[in-house]
């Protein structure tokens, strides 16, 4: 058995009632076999980032322990966002009604065909820095880059914390 690592989920919805969505994926992250949920942020009301003729965003954050592998990790995932109802489209940061992305497994690098962590664009975006830093604070990037830092220094962009 795959020893235990801490991973940190981030969750966005802006069609079908987002915060409904958001509250079931974490309700359905604490049901994936060998996982446990540590935390779930508050909920935030993001503007759109990209195209801006869509709705705002309802964004959260999980942390999680777990003995998955990160691909099996993002399998559970996306069977997740596929019972949802997510159709992938190919319109780039379009709406969608769930979105569930691995932020940080542990302390790992990861670069393969499915899997880029650090997620790619974690480190400009106010909807996963806030809620990450509510509930880890003292968190580091494996590049030792402190989380709190780079969420005071980031445009807050009107976002709201519900
Ligand atoms: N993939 C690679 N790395 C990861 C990872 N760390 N976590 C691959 C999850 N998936 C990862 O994902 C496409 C593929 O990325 C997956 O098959 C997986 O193998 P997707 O969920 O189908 O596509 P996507 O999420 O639409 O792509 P993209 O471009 O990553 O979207 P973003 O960057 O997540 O942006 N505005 C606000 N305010 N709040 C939001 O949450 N979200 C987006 C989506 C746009 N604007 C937003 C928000
Ligand atoms: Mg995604």
């Amino acid at each position: 058995m795959q020893q235990k690592t801490i991973a940190y989920i981030g969750l966005g919805s802006n069609l079908s009632d987002p915060k409904v969505q958001v509250s079931n994926a974490a309700k359905e992250i604490a049901d994936i076999t060998n996982c446990r949920v540590i935390a779930l942020s508050s909920l935030y009301l993001s503007k759109p980032m990209g195209p801006q003729d869509q709705d705002d965003y309802i964004n959260a954050v999980v942390s999680l322990e777990t003995s998955l592998s990160a691909l099996d990790l993002l399998n559970a995932l996306q069977k997740i966002e596929n019972s949802a109802g997510r159709v992938r489209k190919d319109n780039r940061w379009g709406a969608r009604i769930l979105d569930c992305d691995i932020l940080l497994y542990g302390n790992k690098n990861i670069d393969n065909e499915r899997l880029t962590v650090p997620h790619y664009g974690m480190t400009v975006r106010e909807f996963v820095l806030l809620p990450l830093a509510e509930i880890a604070p003292n968190l580091s990037l494996p590049d030792g880059t402190s989380i709190s830092s780079l969420a005071s220094e980031i445009n807050c962009n009107g976002i709201v914390k519900l």
